[in-house]
């Protein structure tokens, strides 16, 4: 059976470069990749949406368990608003067309937003 080696770190860039001898010489430097920016979704209350669809949207578009999903949607019930999940860009932006696609076919006005996470 294969088994995956451990990650090795990033190979260190060299660099040619000259010295006051004008001989040239190779400088040592780690590449530092930097995580991707994440961005969360915020879904935010309404008077009109009901809780239930609420609770099925975030289940469904944001793999949350009942109660989870049920602590969520109360949250954003009391405080105004609240995070369903924190994603890369693409996929933040994804999920937040699919719940106002399922709320405009449902008839509800059910709102939700992307901001990056600081
Ligand atoms: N405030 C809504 C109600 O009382 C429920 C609700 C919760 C609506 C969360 C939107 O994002 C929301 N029916």
């Amino acid at each position: 059976m294969a088994t995956k080696s451990p990650a090795k770190p990033p190979a260190p860039v060299q660099q040619p470069s000259r010295d006051e001898g004008d001989s040239v010489v190779l400088e040592r430097r780690t590449q530092k990749v930097q995580p991707p920016q994440m961005y969360q979704v915020v879904m935010l209350n309404d008077d009109y949406t009901p809780m239930e669809f609420v609770v099925v949207v975030i289940q469904e578009f944001f793999n949350k368990d009942l109660e989870t999903a049920t602590q969520i949607m109360l949250k954003i019930h009391l405080d105004g608003k609240g995070v369903c999940g924190v994603y890369t860009k693409d996929v933040a932006a994804t999920k937040v067309d699919q719940v106002l696609e399922a709320a405009h076919k449902a008839g509800h006005p059910l709102q939700c937003v992307c901001e990056p996470v600081e």
